[in-house]
């Protein structure tokens, strides 16, 4: 593996899943490989899980780790090629992301989308940008359209808890007050097509994702629909990709909640976090024993070092 950028990176999401799997259990085994290696992450926006999953990851390979929150603890960066640089970004990606190249072996980088500018964003313009000016592998840590290392996360965890060869899984979208990256659903999406799982997504009329990601994937407009005989129940909101950026619909009858969750196969509910509370998901749901997003978000720890340790070999 050179980059970790989306799932296109991995020959078989399956078997990386079973590797994080093994790791879990044995997290120490390999703390010789990244000795005297480094990696950077660079943050341009804010993380609570990305930033100490990866870290603690990385430490367990034996790395040492950076964070640098990018534009808060150093200069702004200018993306722009050809830019007269006479505004507020004091240094160019072309030199900013060269120099941090020059004291990592491994970089992670988190860089969200505008949400206004559509071909900008699903071009990966700000990711592109660094990847034309390192010379070291780059793990994607949530960029403008994918979070593989939350997907792998989410693989592990449905394989981790399902009874079942092959599970109902349902991606729902759920109302939230701001606007959302696509990111979490495209990505989960895009792994759960390489996956061997039965795979739903419900969304409202013009919530579509993206073709590209969504796949062959079988789409409905209604929740309750979903929800029958599901095994999983993975939540997240997302604004519009037809009408880019923008929230169409707050209709609070897609929050999950128990009634909806009675109509399942006794599932577990799954979020990347953080969720809002009784917006997203009610908290009768997300604090009852089928809530596994605690266990999820612990599982960040064993995808990261996976993909760190293939990048490491
Ligand atoms: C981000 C998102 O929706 O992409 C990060 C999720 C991991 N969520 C928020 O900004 C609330
Ligand atoms: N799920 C996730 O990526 O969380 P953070 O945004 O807190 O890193």
């Amino acid at each position: 593996m050179k980059n970790f950028l989306s799932v296109h990176d991995v020959k078989d999401v399956e078997a990386l899943a079973k590797e994080a799997l093994k790791i879990k259990q044995h997290p120490f085994k390999h703390k010789k490989l990244g000795k005297n290696k480094t990696m950077v992450l660079v943050f341009l926006n804010s993380s609570l899980r990305t930033r100490l999953s990866t870290q603690k990851a990385a430490q367990n390979l034996g790395m040492q780790t950076i964070v640098l929150n990018l534009g808060q603890d150093s200069w702004n960066m200018e993306y722009e090629d050809g830019a007269i640089m006479k505004g507020t970004t004091a240094e160019h990606i072309k030199e900013g992301a060269a120099v941090i190249s020059e004291y990592a072996d491994i970089i992670g980088l988190r860089c969200f989308p505008s949400l206004t500018d559509r071909d900008r964003d699903y071009g990966e313009f700000v990711l592109q940008q660094f990847l034309k000016n390192i010379k070291v592998p780059l793990v994607n840590m949530e960029s403008a359209t994918v979070h593989p290392l939350q997907s792998l996360t989410d693989l592990i965890t449905i394989r981790e808890f399902s009874k079942k060869k092959r599970p109902k899984v349902v991606l729902t979208w759920a109302p939230h007050v701001k606007a959302l990256p696509q990111c979490v659903p495209n990505s989960f999406a895009e792994w759960m097509n390489r996956a061997d799982v039965d795979f739903v997504i419900a969304n409202p009329e013009g919530y579509d994702l993206a073709p590209s990601f969504r796949g062959n994937a079988k789409i409905l407009h209604a929740p309750k629909e979903a929800y029958k005989g599901a095994d999983f129940i993975y939540a997240k909101n997302w604004s519009s990709y037809e009408d880019y950026g923008k929230i169409l619909c707050e209709d609070e009858t897609w929050m999950v909640n128990t009634e909806k969750m009675s109509l399942t196969n006794n599932a577990k509910f799954m979020h990347c976090l953080p969720v809002r509370r009784n917006l997203v998901v009610e908290d009768a749901v997300i604090d009852s024993k089928n809530s596994i997003v605690i266990q999820q978000a612990g599982n960040r720890e064993w995808a990261a070092q996976s993909v760190i340790k293939k990048l490491l070999s």
